[in-house]
């Protein structure tokens, strides 16, 4: 049966057995991977990074801020932590965030260093030096002002991944200016919402992007937004891209070709208080509104080059680093944007999709710059897996040495492939869990320290405390599951919702007193490693047992029929909840040529199997694709509502607005 032309099949036997408690494969995964010598002896992070900030997390903050940074005013204060949760970090001294990613290199002497290589999804490119992007955030940042832009004036950014992107979040970084990038997928609604939240001045947009092979429009949904009423936008600025007709109000919007190209490319940065806010980023949120979370700028930066230096042991006079998440997204935000540039690395930057024009078209990308680190998430790794790896086997990979992951729990068979196919069974895997909120990494190996474990992120980085707690709060011993928690303030905290302090405290502080809740379910193993199991909103309760979707999903995906599964607890009579799984079969690996009934068996023993019976699904729907926001996560609400037979909730912000048209069609289809 072809992947793409699936039916949906649709089993409704007798519900699980209730009598294994099971649930403890990922505990006793026993693959390990220690660093080689080789590795070990040239790693930027060595192992007694925990003991100096074990002995003095504040300092060995203060240290890293210092030595990392440039500061225009030095700080002495270094944390504050008396009006808890509210937090200051190196408060009483100044920078500016485009200085240290941009000016201070060409300062030094780097100016001819490449800071960008930009591969356009049509092929053209562009490979801009540190010098360059000094010119061209100067003059974006003239442009800003002379539009009435001033210091902490806040600027929405609505475009596709080019080099632009990049200019704009530093010239505003720049004037001291905080962006708020509203990911190019998301519709009018979502961006007017988001421009009024904030209060935005000025929009900056393109007329469009390239994906899939075509150019699709951006003005549009700006033009659409804007009637939707949004008082405090004074311009609309625009990058011409495509070059497709777009609608002019000559009023507001303004051509980035008249008034940034004409710009002059000497400018100033603004020195700001390290708590200046830096930037806005809004967070999908499974419920109510979406939350403006706002970081500041001296500790966010602070721990966005102290966690892209070690934890992906950049080498920045040879690396080749590329991240390949769009900037509407923190990993955006953090690893393409400030973590990188402020660490002098010469990056690549992709505008379009992974199969344009042919699914090799990453790794094309990887032997074309000699791509020594990649960082990317579980769903393109499933989705390349399920692609096969013979395509993947014709270029040529070498060039990588350090594979990162982000964005969901890894599953254990797809960190295997990732390491094997992609990582020639050489580069070690960093498991990187953090959020929007963390600002940056949080639990990580260390790549030449750490012995890894397929599926876990492992511990958190030195300077960081986490914890996994029980329902009242108490530290779980090893071998036992709770709620993943922060235990001490890191630098790059979120200093709130913006404009909404009582929801950053109801949010994710009052759980447990005195701890950060983030919401996700966690397990400690026997030797008190930290797996992650999903937001807690995803866990289920089967027959009174708590299953966790990640454990499922993993034992599905370690079926050689299975490219990627999402699991969801749908409301049973006999059970109080039951599993319904959606699998995507893969292709190259005989799951496609199975019948309905036999793909059926076959699984639902194998999650017995692996997991015990109390886990066996309940029903298995064999679907084409998944719905997913545009950061990869499964969209399991959704599903969730398609197990339940209910009409499908709001979708607006899926990648791909299609999906559940496909599910429900397939799902009517006789089969
Ligand atoms: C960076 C980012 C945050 C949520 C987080 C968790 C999930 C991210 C993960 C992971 C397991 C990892 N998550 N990384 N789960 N292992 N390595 O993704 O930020 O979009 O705010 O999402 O993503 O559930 O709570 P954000």
């Amino acid at each position: 049966m072809d992947v793409a032309a699936q039916e949906v099949v649709l089993v409704t036997d007798t519900p699980p057995e209730s009598h294994e408690p099971g649930l403890e494969n990922l505990l006793t995964e026993d693959r390990r991977f220690p660093p080689t010598p080789e590795f070990a002896d040239q790693a930027n992070a060595q192992r007694g990074l925990y003991a100096w900030a074990n002995a003095d997390r504040p300092s060995f903050w203060a240290e890293q801020a210092r030595e990392l940074l440039s500061w225009e005013k030095p700080f002495e204060e270094v944390l504050d932590w008396s009006k808890a949760p509210f937090v200051r970090w190196f408060a009483d001294g100044t920078l500016n965030a485009a200085y240290n990613a941009v000016d201070r290199h060409v300062e030094a002497g780097i100016g001819d260093r490449v800071a960008l290589h930009f591969e356009g999804e049509d092929g053209t490119g562009r490979s801009l030096t540190y010098a360059d992007l000094q010119r061209e955030v100067s003059k974006a940042a003239n442009a800003f002002t002379a539009l009435g832009v001033g210091t902490g004036d806040r600027v929405a950014i609505y475009l596709p991944l080019i080099p632009e992107a990049v200019i704009t979040m530093l010239a505003c970084a720049r004037i001291g200016a905080p962006h708020s990038v509203v990911f190019g997928g998301f519709s009018a609604e979502a961006l007017s919402t988001r421009i009024n939240d904030a209060q935005a001045k000025l929009v900056v947009t393109a007329d469009g992007g390239y994906r899939r092979g075509s150019a699709s429009a951006l003005k549009p949904a700006v033009d659409e937004a804007l009637t939707k009423g949004t008082p405090s936008v004074e311009h609309v600025l625009v990058v011409q891209r495509t070059g497709q007709d777009v609608a002019w109000n000559d009023e507001l919007d303004v051509w980035w070709s008249d008034v940034v190209d004409t710009a002059s490319d000497q400018h100033t940065p603004v020195a700001v208080e390290a708590e200046h806010p830096l930037f806005i980023l809004y967070t999908s949120g499974t419920t109510g509104k979406p939350k403006g979370i706002f970081h500041t700028t001296g500790g966010y930066l602070t721990q966005a080059a102290y966690t892209h230096r070690n934890v992906f042991d950049l080498k920045p006079e040879t690396d080749v680093y590329w991240c390949t998440a769009d900037i509407g997204w923190i990993t955006g935000h953090t690893y393409v944007v400030y973590g990188p540039l402020i660490n002098g690395a010469t990056q690549v930057i992709y505008e379009g999709t992974p199969d344009t024009p042919h699914r090799g078209r990453w790794w094309e990308i990887i032997e074309k710059y000699k791509v020594s680190i990649l960082y990317t998430a579980p769903t393109a790794i499933r989705t390349c897996m399920k692609w096969g790896e013979e395509i993947p086997g014709k270029f040529d990979l070498s060039s990588l040495r350090v594979l990162g992951s982000v964005g969901e729990p890894i599953n254990p068979e797809a960190w295997m492939w990732y390491r094997r196919v992609i990582g020639g069974d050489r580069t070690p895997i960093v498991d990187t869990w953090w959020q929007t909120e963390t600002g940056g990494i949080m639990i990580s190996p260390l790549p030449g320290v750490t012995e890894t474990k397929p599926g876990s992120a492992q511990v958190p980085l030195p300077g960081i405390a986490a914890d996994v707690v029980d329902d009242d709060a108490q530290s779980v011993p090893n071998g036992s599951g709770g709620y993943l928690v922060l235990t001490e303030p890191w630098p790059a905290m979120l200093r709130g919702i913006w404009g909404d302090p009582d929801r950053y405290v109801d949010t994710y502080w009052s759980r447990f007193r005195g701890l950060y809740f983030a919401g996700d379910g966690a397990k400690k193993d026997a030797d008190g490693d930290i797996w992650l199991l999903g937001r807690v909103d995803d866990v289920m309760n089967v027959s009174g047992h708590r299953l966790s979707t990640t454990e499922i999903e993993s034992a599905l995906v370690s079926h050689p029929w299975v490219a990627e599964a999402a699991v969801v607890g749908a409301a049973d009579e006999t059970t109080g909840q039951a599993v319904v799984a959606f699998v995507i079969l893969r292709g190259d690996a005989g799951g496609g040529d199975q019948d309905a009934d036999a793909v059926q068996t076959e699984l639902r023993n194998h999650v017995a199997k692996e997991i015990g019976p109390i886990a066996k699904p309940r029903q298995i729907l064999v679907v084409a694709e998944l719905p997913k926001t545009r950061s990869g996560k499964i969209m399991r609400r959704l599903l969730r509502d398609v197990a339940e037979n209910r009409q499908v909730g709001d979708a607006t912000t899926l990648a791909d607005s299609s999906v559940m048209d496909l599910i429900a069609q397939g799902l009517s289809a006789p089969g």
